[in-house]
């Protein structure tokens, strides 16, 4: 059995909620600018959320909703412009605080580093988001802490696609033993276990809590800290006990 090196995290649902107060109101606000009638509430956006990526996701929604757009020029440049209004909206309300880390996220990371584990990320969202996220929930140096990060179209094919658990992977020389991929959607985790990581960490949320995690090796309602407890939403991994640990994770790795 290899031994754990490294950590590496999803972000969005994993590190922070950010969906439903973060990207889905972000997106909203760049529709109403465009002059879009285009309005998605939290019900709605779950639908969308099955297409990964921001972009994917409003050609979805047009697909759906059997919408041509009459711009001038080509379709996917517009999307192309919407999508990067959108960023800007979504990056103003990082700064303004808008969404928290998860319960646990900080302090896992932190004693992660103290331990010697190597830290990546893996997510789907552009990298400014990525950035944007940790700089105002971490501080700008928390940039550093992550040795890898795999964001957005570094890799042509989106979760659930295995190709940015992969790419990372070959960034940092590991293999897919050697690792957990933290993870709060059924997408992510085929991701994962498609470029051949074997321990697989869940923690739901709102929008992913009754989708598919046969594939994960342990599924959580968050990772917890020592006065909110952390539980199994399913019969396998080992019990927490209380919060996720560095422990806990080697406990986890070893199976
Ligand atoms: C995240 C996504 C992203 C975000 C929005 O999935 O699918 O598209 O919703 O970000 P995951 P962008 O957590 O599995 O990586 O608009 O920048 O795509
Ligand atoms: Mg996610």
């Amino acid at each position: 059995m290899a031994e754990l090196e490294a950590l590496i995290f999803d972000v969005d649902g994993t590190l922070a909620d950010t969906e439903r107060d973060g990207h889905r109101p972000a997106f909203n606000r760049a529709f109403s600018d465009a002059g879009l009638d285009w309005d998605w509430s939290p019900e709605t956006y779950g639908e969308l959320l099955t297409v990964t990526g921001g972009k994917e996701r409003m050609r979805f929604h047009m697909e759906r909703e059997n919408i041509e757009l009459d711009v001038d020029g080509d379709v996917a440049d517009y999307i192309a412009g919407l999508h990067a209004a959108k960023t800007e909206h979504y990056k103003a309300m990082m700064a303004d605080g808008v969404v928290p880390l998860r319960p646990g996220v900080e302090r896992l990371l932190n004693e992660a580093r103290e331990r010697g584990f190597r830290l990546a990320i893996a997510t789907t969202t552009t990298p400014e988001n990525v950035t944007a996220l940790v700089t105002n929930t971490l501080g700008a140096e928390a940039m550093d802490w992550f040795e890898v990060i795999g964001a957005g179209d570094l890799v042509p094919a989106k979760k659930p696609a295995p190709d940015i658990y992969t790419w990372v992977l070959e960034k940092m020389g590991l293999k897919g033993d050697q690792v957990i991929a933290f993870e709060d959607s059924g997408h992510g985790v085929t991701s994962a276990a498609d470029a051949g990581i074997d321990s697989i960490l869940v923690t739901t949320n709102g929008y992913t809590v009754e989708q598919d995690f046969s594939r994960a090796s342990v599924v959580l309602d968050q990772l917890g800290e020592a006065d909110d407890s952390a539980s199994k939403q399913a019969d396998k991994g080992p019990d927490p006990a209380g919060f996720v640990d560095v422990d806990y994770l080697i406990s986890l790795h070893q199976g």
